[in-house]
């Protein structure tokens, strides 16, 4: 068979965002077959079993397909877009005049395949002085993105493929990917007698059969293994003093404090054998070929923040990072950008941070510009005088997918003024004043800012495989429309850089380079991009604009691993624009920068150094001689992981459960010895219940579990309508569970993973 008639883009059930090739049907709208794409040049051909099934994303049966009006008796009804965009435009200024554009909230933005669209909203944020936004990044990262702002000034990432000592910790690639070819990596580590893969994971999870050694922690008590691990190098000679010693500052506090933690009565309160903590105390201690990848089992759980800060010194206590195989600070489009205005935290003598920016009622600790998911119901439900009055939210579900669904719906109800964009009917846009349609990630052109990937980091920009679907629009002509209607710039104003713009890239350069002098034009650059580079671009690649202004930084921060990548410019104007060129003309992929080990880019500015010491993590590093773990009770003494990431299971991407070729939608994990003591027995109907809900299950009995715990799939109990169009429910909704509070202290992100649960049989 030949590859004619396919066509390339990317897989969007992930985050790892595949390169695929994929056939259309007559019509040219059916996805028929989908292959691993060859020429993406970091997936090169991979796909996981999920891949086939995109059809199901693009041709949902409650796709969208026309702005939608809330009526009087609370159904909805069709609106044109020019009635759609007047009036959402005149109740948020309503809102802005009676109580300020700060009460307005924006929420998502992006999802796993689709950042494109959201890059133009924060024009239209800027329009309407909103100052508070969120998304799902704020109920899983924000704990990494505080810690490993602090310490390393920036995110990291592991080389996989070839580090010599992999470890990951509350994460399951083999079933969530996140690594680029996961399965071929996790695979070539395990097979391989000189390399070492080391799983934390109470259960012995897909990823833990495969590793040579297997931490069985119990749920939620990593923090404990971890510093075990910690205070046995230290111990006995294993951290390598010298490499902190010239890398970095405020080491000897850390170092003292793990000199005296008490590793056997740490590792034995994780469940963990004393000498598996030696074994890999041992490995760590030997090398500085060191990947740590960590996620949602801990970041989801007890403890979160301290565990990503604890992990941190896992690989740079043996001095593992900067270097060859070793971890580095991640370089992508955004991260460019956000280097170049982040303003690094104001930090005390003690190693504490102060002056941060925090939320209007609560007073919630804001990360990286994002306020944490777990807060938002309390800043509208509450008579505070700054509580939120409306919100726009794009491109997420959160009523389905952030913790306590009863509490969001409340308070979403509460709002004065709700307006979703989505593709399809979502649990959200439900309870929405106005919804709008848009296009879906194969009607138009997409693209994720998560690769993360070093030392060559790429950059995927797709092409529309098809035309929209009628009634539909993409994001940024939604959102430039919205900035016309709340009337920003006068007719006119942009056409000196438009008429630039047509005369080619280094004409529109030269021209943008004085304009951006103009604070109007840097606050809007989005929009004035798509409105003015936008018309230009070929094949209707409008959308594409955003990405001039992010190459352009990309290009001025890290010159020289733009070029090591094959793109070329003698200044940065020329750089940037050959960049933008090159990804607009490879629509499987572009590697964009080539980083070298030791690269000075690696090395927070401006001291050059890593800030070991975090006062608050300290504190919390005491705290853990308390040995205190949220308590099972009589009441509930099970675990339940609410929201597991399994063969089938697509965030709420997917919402036709015909998608799923295994899988129970409504399965719930349980050890049989668990169920056996309960009286239950495989296949058995129960009643899962927390303190904020119940949920009827039907059992599969699991060994790989640790006993007294339970799990249950993510992103299920969707709403979808049946062939007649009625709409059925179907498994359960993790988050009918899952309690608001249950949060970490730090950072507001919930604890899916550590849910207090128990089971009852239904006789
Ligand atoms: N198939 C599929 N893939 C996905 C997604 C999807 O919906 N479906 N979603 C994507 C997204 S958004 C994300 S964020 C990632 C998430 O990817 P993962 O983090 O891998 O997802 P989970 O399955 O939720 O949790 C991972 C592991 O944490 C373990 N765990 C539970 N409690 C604990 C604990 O106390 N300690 C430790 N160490 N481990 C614990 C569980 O047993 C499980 O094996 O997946 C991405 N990939
Ligand atoms: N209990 C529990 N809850 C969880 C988790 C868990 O493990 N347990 N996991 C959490 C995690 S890690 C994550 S990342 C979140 C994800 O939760 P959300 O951020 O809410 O994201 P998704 O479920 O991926 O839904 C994305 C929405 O985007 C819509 N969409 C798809 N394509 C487009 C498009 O092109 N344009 C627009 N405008 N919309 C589009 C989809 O229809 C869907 O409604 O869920 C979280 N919720
Ligand atoms: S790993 Fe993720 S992006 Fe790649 S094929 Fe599987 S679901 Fe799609
Ligand atoms: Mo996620």
């Amino acid at each position: 068979m030949t590859n004619q008639n396919f066509k390339p883009t990317a897989c969007n059930i992930c985050y790892a965002n595949c390169g695929v090739i994929v056939q259309l049907d007559e019509t040219g709208r059916q996805i028929v077959k989908v292959r691993g794409d060859k020429s993406h040049p970091v997936s090169r051909g991979y796909i996981c079993n999920k891949a086939a099934r995109l059809n199901y994303y693009q041709n949902g049966r409650d796709r969208l397909a026309s702005p939608l009006r809330r009526k009087d008796d609370g159904s909805f009804e069709p609106v044109d877009w020019d009635t759609a965009i007047k009036e959402i435009a005149d109740e948020f200024s309503r809102i802005r005049e009676s109580y300020g554009g700060d009460k307005i909230m924006y929420y998502g933005g992006g999802g796993q395949g689709n950042h494109l669209g959201g890059s133009y909203s924060g024009s239209v944020q800027k329009a309407l002085g909103m100052k508070y936004r969120s998304n799902a990044i704020a109920q899983e990262k924000t704990g990494k993105a505080w810690t490993s702002n602090r310490v390393l000034g920036g995110g990291w990432h592991g080389d996989f493929e070839v580090c010599d000592v992999a470890i990951i910790v509350g994460k399951n690639p083999w079933q969530s990917n996140g690594i680029q070819r996961a399965r071929v990596v996790i695979r070539n580590i395990s097979k391989d007698p000189d390399r070492t893969l080391i799983v934390m994971d109470p259960r012995v999870s897909e990823t833990a059969e495969l590793a040579d050694i297997h931490l069985a922690v119990k749920p939620g008590s990593d923090v404990w293994c971890i510093t075990a691990i910690l205070g046995y190098m230290v111990q006995n000679g294993l951290a390598n003093l010298d490499w902190l010693q010239v890398h970095t500052t405020g080491y000897e506090r850390v170092l003292e404090q793990l000199a005296s933690a008490d590793v056997e009565g740490y590792a034995a309160f994780a469940g963990i054998d004393i000498v598996q903590i030696i074994q890999v105390a041992t490995l760590l201690g030997g090398t500085n070929r060191i990947g740590v990848y960590e996620d949602l089992g801990v970041e989801m759980a007890p403890y979160s923040t301290l565990c990503t800060y604890l992990n941190i010194l896992l690989f740079l206590i043996p001095g593992g990072y900067g270097n060859e195989g070793g971890m580095h600070l991640t370089t992508g489009l955004v991260s460019a950008a956000a280097s170049g205005g982040a303003r690094p935290a104001d930090i005390d003598e003690e190693g504490y941070e102060y002056g941060y920016r925090v939320t209007p009622v609560t007073g919630a600790r804001i990360i990286n510009g994002l306020m944490p998911c777990n807060s938002i119901p309390e800043e509208i439900l509450s008579d505070h005088p700054d509580r939120f009055r409306a919100m726009l939210i794009e491109s997420a579900n959160p009523i389905h997918s952030l913790a306590d669904s009863q509490k969001f719906r409340k308070a979403f109800e509460a709002l004065e003024f709700l307006v979703v964009i989505d593709v399809a009917m979502t649990e959200t846009a439900m309870v929405a004043d106005y919804v709008l349609p848009a296009s879906s990630q194969y009607e138009k052109y997409e693209a994720t800012f998560f690769p993360t990937e070093f030392p060559e980091n790429f950059f995927h920009l797709r092409k529309p495989l098809m035309a929209p679907k009628q009634g539909t629009l993409e994001e940024a002509e939604m959102h430039a429309r919205l900035v016309e209607a709340l009337k920003v710039f006068e007719p006119g104003e942009l056409t000196p850089l438009a008429e630039a713009a047509r005369q080619g890239l280094d004409a529109f350069a030269e021209a943008m380079l004085p304009a951006m002098e103009d604070r109007k034009i840097r606050t809007y650059l989005p929009y004035v991009l798509y409105r003015t580079l936008g018309p230009t671009l070929a094949d209707g690649a409008a959308s594409a604009a955003s990405l001039w202004g992010l190459c352009l930084l990309l290009s001025m921060s890290y010159p020289n691993a733009v070029r090591a990548a094959g793109h070329e410019g003698s200044s940065s104007l020329t750089l940037g624009n050959s960049l933008f060129q090159a990804i607009l003309d490879n629509p499987s992929g572009v590697i964009i920068l080539k980083q070298a080990a030791g690269d000075a880019s690696q090395w927070r500015k401006p001291d050059g150094k890593l800030h070991l010491l975090m006062g608050e993590m300290s504190d919390e590093i005491d705290y853990l001689a308390k040995y205190r773990l949220p308590t099972r009770t009589d009441k509930f003494p099970l675990i339940l992981s609410a929201g597991e990431r399994r063969l089938y299971t697509a965030n709420t991407l997917i919402r036709d459960p015909e998608w799923m070729k295994s899988n129970n939608p409504t399965s719930l994990f349980v050890h049989p010895d668990d169920a056996s003591g309960l009286g239950i027995e495989e296949s058995a109907r129960a009643n899962l219940v927390t303190k904020r809900g119940r949920a009827e299950v039907v059992v599969e009995l699991d060994h790989r579990l640790q006993r007294g715990t339970v799990a249950l799939p993510n992103g299920l109990g969707l709403l979808y309508p049946d062939k007649d169009g009625l709409n059925e429910i179907f498994g359960v909704a993790p988050n009918d569970l899952t309690d608001i509070d249950d949060r970490d202290p730090w950072v507001g992100t919930p604890w899916h993973k550590f849910v207090r649960a128990r089971l009852e049989a239904i006789r």
